[in-house]
């Protein structure tokens, strides 16, 4: 049978079109409202000892629709940025109805999301001076806070896997800094990391990153995120092209937009899909909206 050349074209363009709608990279419309119809997740305020602050401090819980302690759970750990505080995801990025309406569509494995106060001092709220130094400082004490305070507190109180791949970090701007330098600090912690518009907190890529083998080796999911937009784009940039000339599998996905919660709402929706499943690495540069080198 001989094809017409115009049908032979027809029939490549079509499937380019479908190759190239595999991965939808925008949530759909009404992602963030909440369903009235829809199960909801249970929102917990806990109190834990904190050793490395010497005071009790709060973090928010999260826990699925039909949370049971028959069951065991992998937990995400999501850090807020630097005007935040562990209500932030919640208030202003409506995460937990992210959440409700990924069950719903059962497109979410079930996990525990933990929202910590990521400023690790005394008096943590986001008051007065927010660049204070002392304030940006309490950012990088917090490493010794989710390493040694909280996370054995959520292992103690609520039904966790307790591994390393079980266990994910993600966080925005400051949190997203955070998260990278912890996430990529303790690789024996954490297999999956999240930095969505990273701020200049993220430490330099070869100090974050000494031994690229070992990422490469230990984690399931690097995510590097950020709008278009948005002033702190180098930061992403930097670490991005580090990762790639030391050949580190990740995900480097631009967007649309600005330094706000339009982006990060849009990257909870989609980092979260990712996490906890078996993943296809060679199917990582998909994850883009706009050209890249
Ligand atoms: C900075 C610019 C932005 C900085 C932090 C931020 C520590 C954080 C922004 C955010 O969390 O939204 O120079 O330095």
């Amino acid at each position: 049978m001989k094809i017409k050349p115009i049908l032979l074209f027809l029939i490549v363009l079509t499937s380019l079109h479908s190759y190239a709608q595999e991965i939808k990279l925008k949530a759909p419309v009404g992602f963030d409202q909440i369903q009235k119809d829809h199960p909801k997740g249970r929102l917990d305020t806990v109190s834990y000892p904190s050793a490395t602050v010497g005071v009790d401090r709060i973090a928010m819980v999260y826990t699925p629709p039909h949370y049971s302690v028959e069951k065991t759970y992998p937990v995400l750990y999501l850090l807020h940025g630097i005007g935040g505080d562990e209500n932030e995801w919640l208030r202003e990025g409506s995460a937990q109805v992210i959440f409700d309406n990924l069950y719903a569509a059962e497109k979410l494995r079930e996990i525990i999301v933990v929202f910590p106060n990521g400023r690790a001092m005394k008096d943590d709220r986001a008051i007065g001076n927010i660049f204070d130094s002392l304030k940006v400082k309490a950012f990088s004490d917090f490493e010794a806070d989710l390493i040694n305070d909280l996370i054995p507190f959520i292992e103690k109180h609520y039904s966790v896997i307790k591994n390393r791949e079980s266990r994910a970090l993600a966080g925005l701007s400051m949190g997203g800094g955070q998260s990278l330098n912890f996430g990529l600090g303790n690789l024996e912690k954490f297999a999956w990391v999240g930095g969505f518009s990273s701020a200049p907190n993220t430490g330099q890529a070869r100090e974050i990153i000494p031994n690229p083998e070992e990422v490469k080796n230990k984690l399931n999911l690097l995510w590097i995120s950020c709008g278009l937009d948005d002033n702190l784009l180098p930061v992403s940039q930097k670490t991005h092209e580090y990762l790639k000339e030391n050949g580190v599998p990740h995900i480097f996905f631009l967007e649309p937009g600005g330094h706000d919660f339009n982006v990060w709402k849009n990257d909870l929706y989609l980092f979260s899909q990712l996490l906890f499943i078996d993943l296809d690495k060679s199917e990582f540069p998909k994850y883009t909206l706009v050209e890249r080198n």
